[in-house]
């Protein structure tokens, strides 16, 4: 007997129809964010420097210096990674080879060629306002800007940002998440709180206010507790932003490097999602501050996982990743991130759910605890392994060779 099969059979005998998982794992796509391919740069002007309060360390040779060689990159992660996923595309990245257009003037044609991509690759696309990396966000600040000139340049990228990503869901068939994030706060205790708050809701209003389908283009907002600058205060706090999303029926972006690190994330979701159509995830690992490293198989990521599969929770919920590790190999970081987390998902649907709900309902916590721990001893190996062979991608460690191979031959020409 192959390895699977011997799986199967242990699973079904706790309950648990792996034929099933892997079907649920197939149709769950993730969305594969363009910024770990280059250190979140852009390609709008030749010496992007990043700002905004979030950094990406290290200095790995042969980062992706051109919307080519990011897309070639992004084809060889993409071919490591098993299941048909998405692209989560920032504005910066935006294709000027057609003449220069400042964010305010974006349309779908800056967009065309990377939409005309992901529908070669069958991928989906999702989409990113850019507010940082750009002289009018110089100090920090965008959507709460005091000048009202400033805060209305960032408000017409942010409309027509949920207007590309309308245009970019019409034309790949398949509806598209805007998320809107900007790094306004202070570094130091300010005075007055309430007022930059006043002017983001206000900002957003009439974001949100220009009429784009709904259908199409989905419009998402994401919190911060802190960021590097902006230690003491943000304007765009998870109360502010939960808030908002409740109010206006939007999605609600949780990043998982984004709260105190003994919150949570996983524990949010259920909560938010009695409030919000549908949630938007980040799914990133925080090592003490908002530091965005490669997502693991670990606890917290597992406990998300679950939570999206105890819940029913799937089809309301866009799993997209931030991270951006500039100190290994940005494509295996973009592969070990991914198949993590596809792992994570994979063993939060190979649960002995309906035998954890039973115990739990009779109030057997003894076999509720014992359940848990027995579970983590399954071979979820085995069924991972089989769903890779499915994928025709590598089910063990020999996608390394594939990666130092493109390392070699290609990022090392690289100057
Ligand atoms: C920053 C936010 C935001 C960015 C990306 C690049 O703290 O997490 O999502 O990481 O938009
Ligand atoms: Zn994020």
């Amino acid at each position: 007997m192959n390895p699977y099969d011997i799986a199967r059979d242990q699973y079904a005998a706790i309950g648990v129809d792996t034929e099933a998982a892997l079907h649920t794992l197939a149709t769950t796509p993730i969305s594969l964010h363009c910024w770990q391919g280059d250190d979140v740069g852009g390609f709008e002007t030749a010496d992007s420097k990043l700002d905004g309060g979030i950094q990406a360390t290290g200095n790995y040779p042969g980062k992706a210096r051109s919307i080519e060689e990011l897309r070639s990159d992004l084809d060889k992660a993409l071919s490591l990674i098993p299941g048909k996923h998405r692209l989560n595309l920032h504005a910066l990245y935006a294709d000027l080879s057609g003449g220069k257009v400042d964010r305010d003037a974006y349309t779908i044609a800056q967009f065309q060629s990377w939409v005309d991509w992901c529908k070669t690759k069958g991928l989906g696309m999702d989409f990113n306002p850019s507010y940082f990396s750009h002289p009018l966000a110089s100090d920090g600040l965008t959507l709460t800007h005091p000048d009202k000139t400033i805060r209305q340049f960032w408000i017409n990228h942010g409309i027509a940002c949920r207007k590309i990503g309308a245009e970019i869901a019409k034309q790949l068939g398949s509806p598209a998440v805007t998320n809107v994030w900007i790094p306004d706060g202070s570094k130091d205790m300010p005075y007055d709180r309430k007022t930059p708050r006043e002017r983001l809701a206000a900002s957003l209003d009439e974001i949100f206010a220009a009429p784009v389908d709904r259908a199409l283009n989905l419009d998402a907002v994401e919190s911060k507790l802190f960021g590097i600058g902006s230690e003491s205060y943000v304007v765009g706090s998870h109360e502010f932003y939960l808030a908002y999303a409740v109010k206006n029926q939007l999605l609600y972006c949780l990043d998982a490097g984004h709260f105190h690190p003994t919150e949570n994330l996983s524990d949010k979701i259920s909560s938010v999602l009695q409030f919000v159509p549908r949630l938007l995830l980040h799914v990133s690992r925080g090592v003490r501050w908002d530091s965005d490293h490669v997502v693991l198989m670990d606890d917290p990521t597992r406990a998300i996982m679950e939570e999206l599969v105890r819940g029913g929770f799937l089809s309301r919920t866009h799993i997209g990743l931030d991270f951006f590790d500039a100190s290994i190999n940005r494509i295996a970081a973009w592969v070990i991130g991914t198949r993590s987390t596809i792992k994570c998902l994979l063993a939060a649907l190979l649960e002995p759910a309906a035998r954890l709900r039973e115990a739990e309902q009779n109030g057997d916590n003894t076999t509720r605890l014992a359940l848990m721990e027995e579970a983590k001893t399954m071979p979820l190996g085995a069924v991972w392994q089989e769903y890779c062979r499915r994928q025709n991608t590598p089910g063990d460690a020999s996608w390394i060779t594939e990666v130092k191979t493109y390392e070699s031959s290609v990022l090392s020409k690289r100057g």
